[in-house]
Order: C-alpha cells, then structure tokens, then sequence
C-alpha cells in the first residue's frame, strides 16, 4: 500500500505544535527541516510498527533513536513498568532496583566498576566530563568532528546531526569562554589525535568519543584509531570516555567496547556513558568506570552532580526488563542477521537501480549513504547529496517505512523486525531508488 507523508491529520497537528511549541517539535531532528515536508505525528507503537494520527502503519526503523531494541511495547517491558508504576512513580531515594541495574550493567561492561544513574544521554556525558576534569585536575578536553555527546555547552562543538542538519557549526548562547577548552579533531584521524597529545598531552583531561559515529549517520572507527586513542590517553594520564548512548547494549551484549576488544586485546575505555538501551524507552542513561574514578564523585568526592528522577523506579524497571530480555541465547546474533540482511539487501537494490549507495551496520545498527564508498569522518559524510537523500527519504516514508529524517542520523533495527518486514522494506527500497 502507498502513503502520502503529509495526511491532512499530521499537518493539522504541525500546525497546532508550532502555534505553542518552538518549530512544532521538542527535539530538533523531528520537524523534518532537512528532508521537508509534515511529520507523521505518532499515537501507537508495537513491535516494529509505528502509526500516525491518520491511522498510518509504518515499519519503523527509528526505533526511538535507539532505545527499542526488542520492538516496541514488548509485553514483558510492559509488565515490569505497570507494576512499578502502582508502587509510586518517583521517590528522590534509594531503591534496590539501582542496584540491580548497576550490578546488570557492570557484570555486561566490566569496564563499569560503578555506575551513576542519570535521565538523559545529555545529562550522563556532561557528567562524565566534570568528573574525568575533576579525577585529573585538568581542563581540556579532547572531541571528534561529527560525534554528539548531548547539548551541554561545552560539547556543541561540531557535533553531528542536528547542529550538522541546520548548518550549525556551534549553537547561539554558548559563549566562546564556554568552549575555549575544547579541541576538536577529524574522526579518524590519527595523526592529528597524535599531534594535539604532542602539545597539549599535560592538559588534556579526557577524549571523548563515539566507537561508531552514530550523529554522523554510521561511521566506524578505526581500530588503528581507537588503539591510538587508549594509548595516548594511558600514556598522557588522560581518561578515555566512551560514548555508548547509541552503541551500548545494542551493537553487542558488551557493547562497541567488547566490539573492539576483539581487534585490540585488553581494550577498556575510563569512563563508559550509557543511554538508550539500557532506559528501555524510559528516560534514564548511566556512566561508569573505575572505582577509583567514580568515586571522585559526591557525596565520596568532590565533583558534583545529583537529579531529582535520577534511578527513577518507574525507569530502572524499564531499562532491567530490557536488559534481561536481550540476554536471551542468540538475541545479538539474530539481530545482528536481520540487520545485515537489510543492509545487503539495500545495497544489492541499489546496484540494480544503478544508485551509488554505500551501507555498514554492527549488532542493531546500521547507516546508508548515498555515496559510492564508506566515509571515515563529517566531512566524508557532507560531500552526500542532501537532495537526493530527502527524495529517497520521503519515497519510503510514501511507501510505510520509516527511516531518521536526516542524512547524519544511524537506523535502528529491532528483535521485532521479522525476515519478512525486512523484505518488505528492500521491495519499498527498490522502487524508492529506482524513482530517484
Ligand atoms: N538526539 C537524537 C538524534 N541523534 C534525536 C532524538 C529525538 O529527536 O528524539
């Protein structure tokens, strides 16, 4: 069946939103700036479904940005969250399912001696920071081009999808004080990482990245450089945080980092953030590390940070039902193979159509490009063909699948996604390329 995008009920919502919200929406990404056109607006999600306020079904491989890993409104999610629910919604005081979810995640990323739970990606890297600036005493710190690490101020700094979408090298409101501190170097690039240690080694509190540039749409990281990386950061007395908001518990039961453990030995990162996966859908992401690092942090130590829904019970019954679902024999490696089969399959359709289409995925994870080779960093990512990408958007958005409005953002596959929804997807794809 064939759907248009902008069904008469989304518009009149757009129009609705943007009389009292700003641009309609309350995350940039969705109000289809970059591709055009009306938002479907959502009322229902299951499995690997989601419909429109017209009562449109897609197959969605969004997926919340990450967090339904099992498809959505899986029942035993579900479950766990009704019944924390009718025990009180939020206590602002320990709970043991904290606990639980500390012990969870840190038994599935060792790397993660403790954890500190917070309510959003944002929220869980813009700590790590103050902590690795407070373990060593230093104030530089060290980002990529292209990867998002939230919107704390001294982060938004070339920082991917959204900021990349609008034409933003930086956002307005954030003084040039703010992020005086902030070097920012190409993704991959391992002889400036390996010049910026040379002068600045002595001051660099800590290099934050993605393991795959998932603000960028996908791009993986070397191994020479993530190698290069731990080294520098070991050699220097800097802290390596990993950004696993979109890579944990998703492209790997151990993440990105047991990922590429298996090319460099012994591979541990300092600082792990967490977010999507591991709050199920609920707001809730995480940070860990060494005991001794995290316990800089208050009330032990002196780096600060707190939050009134920080461990929300509602939340951690979430993220532990999700945690423990994906641990069920071959989860990653069936998921893994439906990806895979997608991202084949996109680039068989392609070549038929005689469309350039590069595509790569890990675990759920995948990203495609309108380019005839895999970029290795922003700038590789830039040179797409926005236009194109917005006529190959909306030609699968007319035909049921929902995909990220924009050319920097990864796709998400789910548990849920059946081999026959991923056939149908490539049968959509096929004549959306072909109609390029
Ligand atoms: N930060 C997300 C894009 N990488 C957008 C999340 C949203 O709009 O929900």
């Amino acid at each position: 069946m064939t759907h248009t995008s902008s069904s008469d009920c989304n518009s009149a919502l757009i129009e609705r939103a943007r009389r009292c919200i700003p641009g309609g929406v309350n995350s940039p990404v969705r109000a289809f700036g970059a591709v055009g056109g009306t938002p479907p607006f959502i009322t229902r999600a299951e499995g690997a479904f989601v419909w429109d306020a017209a009562g449109r079904r897609y197959t969605d491989y969004v997926g919340t940005w990450g967090p339904a890993i099992l498809g959505h409104a899986h029942p035993a999610v579900l479950d766990a969250v009704c019944a924390a629910a009718k025990n009180g919604l939020s206590f602002g005081a320990p709970t043991e399912r904290e606990i639980e979810l500390a012990e969870e995640s840190g038994r599935l990323m060792p790397s993660m001696e403790q954890v500190r739970l917070v309510s959003s990606g944002t929220e869980a890297c813009m700590s790590a920071i103050r902590l690795a600036r407070g373990a060593t005493g230093r104030k530089l710190i060290l980002k990529f081009e292209g990867c998002y690490h939230g919107h704390a101020d001294a982060l938004l700094v070339k920082a991917g999808s959204g900021l990349a979408t609008f034409g933003q090298p930086t956002s307005a409101g954030v003084p040039p004080e703010v992020t005086q501190h902030t070097l920012t170097l190409p993704y991959n690039g391992v002889a400036q990482l390996e010049a910026a240690f040379a002068q600045h080694g002595a001051d660099i509190a800590c290099l934050i990245m993605e393991p795959i540039g998932g603000n960028m749409n996908f791009v993986r990281a070397s191994v020479e450089f993530t190698r290069r990386a731990r080294e520098l950061c070991t050699q220097h007395g800097a802290l390596l945080i990993y950004d696993e908001v979109m890579t944990g518990f998703r492209v790997a039961l151990g993440g990105a980092q047991s990922v590429y453990a298996r090319a460099i030995p012994g591979f541990v990162p300092d600082i792990t953030v967490l977010g999507k996966v591991v709050g199920g859908g609920m707001p809730l992401a995480a940070f860990g590390g060494r005991r001794a690092v995290m316990e800089q942090l208050a009330p032990l130590g002196p780096v600060y940070q707190a939050g009134t829904l920080s461990g929300n019970p509602i939340a951690t019954a979430c993220g532990l039902a999700t945690l423990r679902e994906i641990q069920r024999e071959g989860f990653h490696e069936q998921l893994a193979a439906r990806t895979r089969r997608l991202v084949d399959g996109l680039k068989n359709e392609a070549a038929r159509a005689g469309v350039p289409l590069s595509a790569d995925c890990e675990g759920g994870l995948f990203g495609y490009f309108l380019l005839p080779e895999l970029p290795r960093n922003y700038t590789e990512v830039a040179r797409s063909d926005a236009q194109q990408f917005a006529r190959l958007f909306h030609g699968l958005l007319a035909r049921g699948i929902y995909t990220a409005p924009s050319l920097y953002e990864a796709g998400f596959v789910s548990a849920a996604h059946t081999d026959a929804d991923i056939d149908a997807t490539l049968e959509a794809a096929a004549q959306a390329l072909r109609a390029l």
